[in-house]
């Protein structure tokens, strides 16, 4: 997964503060508008992935497939593979959060990206999210690049 800094000037976007958790990999408070922590769950251990799943990205704004059934308290390894031409990336969060940070988006385009409940996947490539479900709810993953989400890149998640 590219490693982009995280932004503290978007720490504002988020309404409930989050705990200053340490990135696992570069050590960095994961505080901006992507989290390490987030009402739909916290960023997995990858020694404890009960499941793998194949999440494929078209420019055709789709996610196939957009539904997910998750357990309570699985940890999940989801693979997005971008099988377009153009960039993609997937976000993870509960409607709310995913609404907050496309407002964000919209109001700083250029905005840097970079936590473990996101990622940004080149064309041809895949990227890996590792997320640990631990809240029962509806949830959604998305892709925030301008006119994506609009166009109905959009999935949901069910933890049950
Ligand atoms: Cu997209």
């Amino acid at each position: 997964m590219t490693r982009y800094f995280a932004a503290a000037v978007c720490a504002a976007v988020l309404s409930t503060p989050l705990p200053a958790l340490a990135h696992p990999e570069t050590g960095m408070s994961a505080i901006a508008h992507g989290a390490t922590v987030t009402g739909a769950g916290r960023a997995g251990d990858a020694s404890l992935v009960a499941r793998t799943v194949a999440i494929g990205m078209a420019d055709s704004m789709r996610f196939s497939p957009g539904e997910l059934l998750v357990t309570r308290g699985q940890t999940l390894r989801i693979v997005a593979r971008n099988d377009g031409q153009v960039l993609h990336e997937i976000v993870l969060g509960t409607p709310e959060e995913i609404a907050r940070h496309r407002e964000a988006m919209r109001r700083d385009p250029g905005m840097t990206h970079g936590a473990p409940n996101m990622a940004h996947v080149a064309p041809g490539r895949s990227e890996q999210i590792v997320w640990k479900f631990d809240q029962p709810g509806k949830f959604e993953f998305a892709c925030l690049l301008p006119g994506h989400y609009e166009a109905g890149m959009s999935g949901t998640i069910a933890v049950q």
